[in-house]
């Protein structure tokens, strides 16, 4: 087509047209624009990570992904969302570059994301062959941090199965021994789930706060703001235990802890319920705007302070 990908944000895509759209990004803007391939999943399917940067030393890193689970649509969209935002129109903010690196893999889990458009729209873990009764596991539960404590099951037919063993997924192995090869880059990791308008912060795995919870709390409130003056959707800011439920194995709490990654967080993206994970095409571009101010209103306040 006339723009040489096929990616639009007016209805969701499969997997193949989100990597037309990073291969599309490689190609045409080699300048800033760097494609690696950091693994492939059960099935086969390559796993794509865009890098983002003007080059010269190196700059303090952004990591973001979306897809871990299956059914959360909105996520890998919002993220496309946010590439084309930080590529196609980096003049707008400049400084967004020219100060940050930016590490994008749009969607963690395209075997059940693939699962979901063609056979069961609200798979949420991964593709792995289990014990032949069985598939799958839910990638956020099957980070190394904590794994199978808590809010997670050993029963392989569970929506919630933490896996045979932590990083058991080729999907979860992959993305975290890339982002430890970029450790000492990496100072903001950020995922992205829905359902709930919330911004979560670690731990997930218990209700005490991180020792630099403070910090974290600080830095995401720039995030919320932002995201909420765009049209005063409402947020909530606080741990996934205080807000949602306790559960082990997630990738902020892997983040944080085992990468050593100071801010680590998820965001929740809409809605509150009504249309839950099947959250209408029409929104895509709305949520895409205001996490877009969001991420714009942290690294903003990150870069300054
Ligand atoms: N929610 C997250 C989940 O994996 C979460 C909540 C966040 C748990 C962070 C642990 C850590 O269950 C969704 N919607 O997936
Ligand atoms: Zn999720």
């Amino acid at each position: 087509n006339r723009s040489g990908h096929r990616l639009t944000w007016k209805r969701y895509h499969h997997y193949k047209d989100i990597e037309s759209y990073v291969d599309y990004l490689a190609n045409t803007y080699p300048e800033i624009c760097q494609m690696e391939v950091i693994g492939q999943t059960s099935e086969g399917r390559p796993l794509k990570v865009l890098k983002i940067s003007t080059g010269g030393a190196a700059k303090p890193a952004v990591w973001i992904d979306g897809g871990i689970h299956a059914r959360e649509w909105i996520a890998p969209a919002t993220v496309t969302y946010l590439l084309l935002q930080l590529v196609e129109f980096r003049h707008d903010h400049p400084w967004l570059i020219d100060d940050l690196d930016w590490y994008v893999l749009p969607v963690v889990n395209p075997d059940g994301y693939e699962y979901s458009h063609t056979t069961d729209r609200l798979w949420r873990k991964t593709r792995s062959a289990g014990d032949g009764q069985c598939v799958g596991v839910d990638a956020n539960r099957n980070f190394d941090s904590h794994w199978l404590e808590v809010g997670a099951s050993s029963d392989p037919c569970s929506s919630i199965y933490a896996g045979s063993r932590p990083f058991s997924e080729p999907e979860t192995k992959a993305m975290t021994d890339f982002i430890l090869s970029r450790r000492d880059e990496i100072k903001v990791y950020l995922t992205l789930h829905s359902y709930g308008q919330m911004w979560l912060v670690p731990w997930g795995y218990k209700a005490d706060k991180p020792d630099d919870y403070y910090d974290m709390y600080v830095l995401a409130e720039q995030g919320v703001e932002a995201l909420e003056r765009v049209r005063n959707t409402d947020y909530l800011l606080g741990t996934a235990d205080e807000l949602i439920y306790t559960s082990s194995g997630g990738s902020d709490d892997w983040a944080k802890e085992k990468a050593g990654i100071k801010y680590a967080y998820t965001v929740e993206l809409p809605d509150t319920g009504r249309y839950g994970f099947v959250l209408p095409a029409a929104h895509i571009e709305l949520v895409g705007q205001e996490v877009w101010e969001g991420v714009k209103g942290m690294m903003l306040y990150f870069t300054k302070n």
